[in-house]
């Protein structure tokens, strides 16, 4: 198996073994079970469920960690684990990076042990489905000023409030929703299915990540057990710690989406004709096939050193944002510049390239929009916040 076609400065060189077959079995899976689902359920607007426990059995999930079942590979099988997910569609490596970098990573993160015992087999196995629930209606960007409440009475948690664009929350079974408690402190609560005082509902009308469930949902005098309360988790670092672990697997998800991009409009280009000659022979079209190769290489580098940092222990959150916004940028420049290459044919669903375009446009925004990672590069590199307020 050709594991991936453009590596044009021999990245494969400095993989191990065990990361060469992480992902050549990620690639496999896409290949054999995937690809045929993904056109029909994007134009239905829907996630092809039965893949979520499969997923699951392959180790998808989280895979840099080690205990209760997950996989124990390296920061950067993880990452190439990513990229062959998100070749297929941004969808399907959103699944993996919302149950396992988010949920599965906040509960190993910030719970107990006996949490861990109670949720972490059946969300690594991908039988129970988790949610990460941060973004509110009015706080997406500035998740500080959450007003979702966690009232201590007794025995229980009471939960008012709302949170909005939360992958999978009307069907999971298992939700990390993140609040703040009468100290105003932000905490972890684990809400499970049919908690009472609970409501869901999936947005309708995306034209971006069709191939994902995203919903609305709302806490009204929602009471769970204390106990479900994650006692590691203090402050608003919690969550974002977790969306370090998901923005690097978007760093190497987004590639995938890239190379595919690129593949499709390089073929498409030497075998469609204008002026008596294939379209690859003007220069103006080599031109952005070049610019794709050096932007991908450059995005497959800078992704490699940010796991090799994360698997030393030595990267900063900063690092992370660089990696993710730059990345980002890239797939999204790429599916651009592929879409033009393909003329009128690349609007439609027969190729990949405008599905993956409008995928982008979601990967853009969340885990932080392009503009959020710049201003956190900035305040790093300058030392002033220009955050606001
Ligand atoms: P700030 O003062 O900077 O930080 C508060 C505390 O958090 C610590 N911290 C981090 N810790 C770990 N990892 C990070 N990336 C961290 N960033 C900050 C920080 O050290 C501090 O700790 P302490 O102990 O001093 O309290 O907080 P701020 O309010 O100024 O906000 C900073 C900002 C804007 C960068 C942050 O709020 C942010 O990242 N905003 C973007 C929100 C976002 O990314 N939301 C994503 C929601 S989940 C999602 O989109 C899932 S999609 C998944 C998928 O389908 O793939
Ligand atoms: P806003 O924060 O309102 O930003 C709007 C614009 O203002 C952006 O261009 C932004 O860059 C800009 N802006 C904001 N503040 C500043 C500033 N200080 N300086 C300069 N510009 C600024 N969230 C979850 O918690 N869990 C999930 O599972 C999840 N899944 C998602 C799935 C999808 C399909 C989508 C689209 C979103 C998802 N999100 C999820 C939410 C996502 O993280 C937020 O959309 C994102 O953080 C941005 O928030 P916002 O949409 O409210 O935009």
């Amino acid at each position: 198996m050709t594991p991936t076609s453009l590596d044009y400065y021999s990245i494969e060189d400095l993989l191990t073994d065990e990361e060469r077959a992480a992902r050549d079995g990620a690639r496999r899976f896409v290949d054999e079970e995937v690809m045929q689902e993904v056109v029909p359920c994007h134009r239905a607007g829907k996630f092809p469920e039965h893949l979520t426990p499969r997923m699951g059995s392959l180790g998808f999930y989280a895979p840099y960690l080690k205990e209760h079942g997950c996989a124990g590979l390296t920061y950067t099988a993880y990452g190439l684990i990513m990229q062959e997910l998100e070749r297929a569609d941004s969808g399907l490596r959103s699944l993996a990076s919302v149950q396992g970098a988010l949920t599965i990573h906040a509960i190993h993160s910030f719970g107990s042990p006996e949490q861990h015992a109670r949720w972490l087999p059946g969300l690594v196995s991908g039988e129970r489905v988790g949610c990460f629930a941060l973004t509110e209606h009015g706080h997406g960007s500035d998740p500080g000023g959450m007003e979702t409440r966690a009232k201590r009475d007794g025995d229980s948690y009471i939960l008012n409030g709302s949170k909005c664009w939360i992958g999978n929350a009307s069907i999971a079974d298992v939700k990390v929703v993140w609040a703040k408690d009468d100290d105003a402190r932000v905490g972890g609560f684990i809400v499970e299915k049919d908690a009472p005082g609970f409501r869901a509902q999936d947005i309708e009308g995306k034209f971006s990540l069709r191939m994902s469930r995203t919903s609305e949902c709302w806490f009204e005098n929602c009471r769970i057990p204390a106990e479900n309360r994650l006692p590691k988790a203090s402050g608003l670092g919690a969550p974002l710690s977790c969306l370090s672990q998901a923005r690097a697997g978007i760093a190497w998800g987004v590639i995938g989406a890239a190379i595919d991009c690129y593949e499709t409009s390089l073929a498409y280009a030497k075998s469609r004709q204008q002026f008596g000659r294939p379209i690859a022979g003007f220069q103006l079209v080599q031109e952005k096939l070049v610019w794709m190769v050096q932007e991908i290489t450059k995005a497959q580098l800078l992704a490699l050193r940010l796991t090799r940092m994360m698997e030393a222990g030595t990267v900063t959150s900063a690092q992370i944002s660089l990696a993710k916004r730059n990345n980002t940028w890239m797939a999204l420049e790429c599916a651009r510049k592929a879409r033009d290459i393909l003329g009128a044919a690349g609007i439609t669903d027969r190729y990949s390239v405008i599905r993956h375009l409008m995928n982008l446009e979601t990967v853009y925004t969340y885990e932080g929009t392009h503009d959020i990672h710049t201003l956190a590069v900035g305040r790093d590199i300058t030392g002033i916040s220009a955050f606001g307020g």
